[in-house]
């Protein structure tokens, strides 16, 4: 398994989850300086990033882009992709796939978090689960263009009422037609839906492409009261050889966050016996 850590730049985000901010030069060099293997960049948009730029900075320091997240479209746009508004759906479709576009230059796949949006007034939850099989199936084959995977990651309870758990997670793939779609173990949010977040990972042998790696009150891995012992276990009893992200909140500050983390990967996934 690999370490990486996140960088937001969309500032409508203060507040949430992500190491670094603001600055992806100065994230990236952080991030090799403490022992990373890549990072996970959140951006505003396809066109905020200078590509050259950024490619210049990874092969600098050696870091790949574990993933792109696409939650911009909906913290900074408005925009999901289950919307009954055929409008802004077609939008949040758009955006999706310029950043697919985007990623594919860094070999990155791209994360569909809170752009899955949640059914409420006007729309039953089957019919939402109906536009976001339809949506995931779509952005799927448009990432397969470039060889990479779409990342689908259920959220909790708090945040969609959609799909909150890995099992579940599993079914709606299962359904799509497509086997390009991957699941994301997000495991803050598995804390607060899953009985068990070992077991919970077993149940989606097969389908794992990414983890985000958080404690149970999302601060860094060792900072909250997950055992991360059985969870890198069934990870390994799964074949599970990707990235374990830091989607964390940067507390105390950004590079203590990071710090600890990279310490936690270290001792529970590098110093294994
Ligand atoms: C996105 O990866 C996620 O986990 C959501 O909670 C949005 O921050
Ligand atoms: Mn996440």
């Amino acid at each position: 398994m690999k370490s990486a850590v996140t960088i937001s730049l969309v500032p409508e985000a203060r507040g949430g989850p992500f190491v670094f901010w603001d600055d992806l030069a100065a994230g990236c060099r952080a991030a090799k300086e403490l022992g990373f293997d890549a990072v996970e960049i959140f951006p505003p948009g396809p066109d905020a990033i200078d590509t050259v730029a950024l490619r210049a900075v990874l092969a600098d320091t050696g870091l790949a882009v574990a993933a792109v997240g696409t939650g911009a479209g909906w913290v900074k746009h408005k925009l999901t992709l289950t919307t009954a508004d055929p409008g802004v759906h077609g939008r949040a479709m758009a955006f999706v796939e310029s950043l697919i576009d985007f990623a594919a230059v860094f070999d990155a796949p791209v994360i569909i978090g809170s752009m899955q949006g949640r059914w409420a007034d006007g729309t039953t939850r089957e019919t939402a689960l109906g536009y976001l099989s339809q949506a995931l199936l779509n952005l799927g084959l448009y990432a397969a263009k470039y060889g990479l995977p779409l990342l689908y990651e259920p959220l909790n309870r708090y945040e969609t009422n959609l799909i909150n758990r890995l099992g579940d997670g599993v079914q709606l793939l299962k359904g799509l037609g497509t086997s390009n779609v991957r699941l994301l173990a997000d495991l803050y949010h598995m804390n607060i839906e899953e009985a068990n977040l070992a077991d919970a990972i077993r149940t989606a042998d097969g389908f794992v492409g990414h983890v985000h790696f958080a404690d149970s009150n999302r601060r860094a891995a060792g900072m909250g009261h997950t055992d991360f012992t059985p969870v890198i276990a069934a990870l390994r009893e799964i074949g599970y050889t990707g990235y374990l992200s830091a989607e964390i909140l940067p507390l105390p500050d950004s590079n203590a966050a990071a710090r600890q983390t990279i310490q936690a990967f270290r001792t529970v996934v590098e110093a294994r016996t």
